[in-house]
């Protein structure tokens, strides 16, 4: 496994490696989730790499940049075993150069749910995935189903962009409790991570009328919101049932749905969502 950190020793190792490769962006503080995505990057590209990065820009004034969890000792220790060519690290200087005023927004997609209550989150998303891919060229690009609209940002800039990359989604990693694994769970305290599957369960609600033929979207949100009604920790900051490309909600659902939400529980937010189809 062999490792970088300038754009320069990321591109010499880059031109080595000849076949198709496949990129797992990462911001590091690896967890099973993570890893999940790098078994299927081997199985279907010739060439793996990982670039950890925690991107500055796509963390709100208020939000947990400096608390996010580092470890990148940790990280490179999980990596080695997995067959993984190349880790790439790069400092935020080279990818915000003194004077940096370029930025990839993506405007309808980035606007609801997410973007609604972290502005600026998927600009500074967008922005880092396509310096990622620039710099890296991959021609496959893998991205967890956990991050749903991050997923169709992405998917969006990639179309409007050409850029010549195929962006695979894979499934949400869970704990055996349904919470989705995510860097945020070492935040929460013993009371919080028992409340934490709330979203999981307001999800599994929602599912289950809808498996039962519920197809009213105000249905659907409210059998999410009761759920999280009964958590005195909870705090809900939004619930959706929305079309899962364009994210706009649904008052009835036709084929395919994302159930979506966002939860505060203690100073922790949490984001979860299941894709339905049929
Ligand atoms: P990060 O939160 O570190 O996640 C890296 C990748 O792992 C993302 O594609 C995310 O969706 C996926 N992932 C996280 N938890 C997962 C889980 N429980 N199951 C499956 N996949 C999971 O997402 C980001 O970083 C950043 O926004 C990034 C794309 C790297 C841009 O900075």
């Amino acid at each position: 496994m062999q490792t970088a950190i300038s754009i320069p020793d990321l591109r010499r190792i880059r031109t080595q490696l000849k076949g198709t490769f496949g990129l797992v962006p990462t911001m590091g503080a690896l967890h099973d989730g993570h890893l999940s995505l790098i078994p299927r990057a081997l199985a279907e590209c010739d060439h793996v790499g990982v670039s950890i990065f925690v991107n500055p820009t796509q963390f709100g004034p208020n939000e947990d940049f400096e608390r996010y969890p580092r470890d990148l000792a940790r990280d490179l220790k999980l990596l080695e075993p997995l067959g993984v060519d190349v880790v790439w690290t790069p400092t935020p200087e080279s990818l915000y150069p003194a004077g940096f005023q370029t930025w990839v927004t993506v405007e309808e997609t980035s606007r609801p749910l997410e973007g609604e209550h972290r502005p600026g989150h998927f600009r500074g998303v967008a922005t880092v995935v396509a310096k990622l891919f620039n710099a890296v060229g991959p021609d496959r690009a893998y991205f967890g189903q956990k991050d749903a609209q991050q997923v169709a940002v992405i998917k969006r800039m990639v179309r409007d962009l050409n850029f010549p990359v195929e962006i695979v989604v894979c499934p949400t990693k869970r704990e055996s409790d349904g919470l989705a694994m995510s860097s945020r769970n070492v935040y929460l305290n013993q009371a919080e991570r028992q409340c934490a599957t709330v979203l999981f369960r307001a999800l599994s609600a929602a599912k289950k009328i809808y498996d039962q033929g519920e197809r009213n979207g105000v249905r659907l949100r409210e059998a999410m919101l009761m759920t999280i009604a009964h958590e005195p920790l909870a705090r809900v900051e939004y619930v959706s049932a929305a079309d899962p490309d364009s994210l706009g909600e649904l008052d009835k659902v036709e084929d395919r749905v994302l159930l979506s939400l966002a939860v505060r529980i203690g100073r922790t937010r949490l984001i979860d969502n299941f894709l339905l189809s049929q």
